[in-house]
């Protein structure tokens, strides 16, 4: 069975970019919810006391499941992958001189580059798609959209290094209708030691 996941910082940790209530309502409400359907859904069959991971990539063998009881196990791993891609500000620190700095000036050709793609394609999404950075099997660095709740692992052998929820949700109470603002602030509580470790994996 699974738990909600603790969040190692606070939810005011990410004020200003980020709301305190924005916070607490987006994992104590939404993501709870997604955890409970995920676990009303396996209890009892044999999907019960695997990892995420592989019920996501064996949603056949949940004969029952209805695609839309399926899509909420889908938000209860990304959004797993989003708290972890966040930090306090003062703790969003990132090498220069690292590996993904330079494989992303160089498939960019700058950091500056690849923020400005990143925030144009995230910010032209419509409401419920996603967009991430990821690595596929050769460390090729793209920047990938998909619908609602799917997530590149389900086809490729790719890893996510990071993924904005650009749901309302995630920014609606503080930023209302201003996607493209949330997504230039958010930008200061990226976990980017996180992003690093991911790549290197
Ligand atoms: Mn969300």
């Amino acid at each position: 069975m699974f738990t909600l996941p603790t969040l190692w910082y606070e939810y005011n940790a990410l004020e200003p970019y980020i709301d305190d209530t924005t916070m607490e309502t987006h994992h104590s409400k939404h993501h709870a919810w997604y955890t409970k359907k995920l676990n009303n859904a396996i209890a009892g069959t044999q999907l019960e006391w695997k990892t995420i991971e592989y019920i996501l990539k064996h949603t056949d063998l949940a004969w029952d499941a209805q695609q839309s009881v399926i899509n909420n196990w889908w938000w209860y791993y990304n959004h797993m992958l989003f708290w972890e891609n966040l930090c306090p500000s003062d703790q969003s620190t990132f090498e220069e001189t690292s590996e993904l700095w330079h494989s992303i000036a160089k498939t960019f050709c700058s950091f500056d580059e690849f923020k400005q793609q990143f925030v144009d394609r995230a910010t032209s999404q419509f409401w419920s798609w996603r967009c991430r950075l990821i690595k596929d099997s050769s460390n090729t660095l793209s920047i990938v959209t998909t619908s609602n709740q799917n997530n590149p692992i389900m086809n490729k052998d790719v890893t996510v290094l990071l993924w904005i929820d650009v749901r309302e949700h995630a920014y609606y109470l503080k930023y209302k209708n201003k996607r493209a603002e949330y997504l230039q602030n958010i930008r200061h509580v990226i976990d980017r030691a996180t992003i690093q470790q991911r790549y290197m994996w």
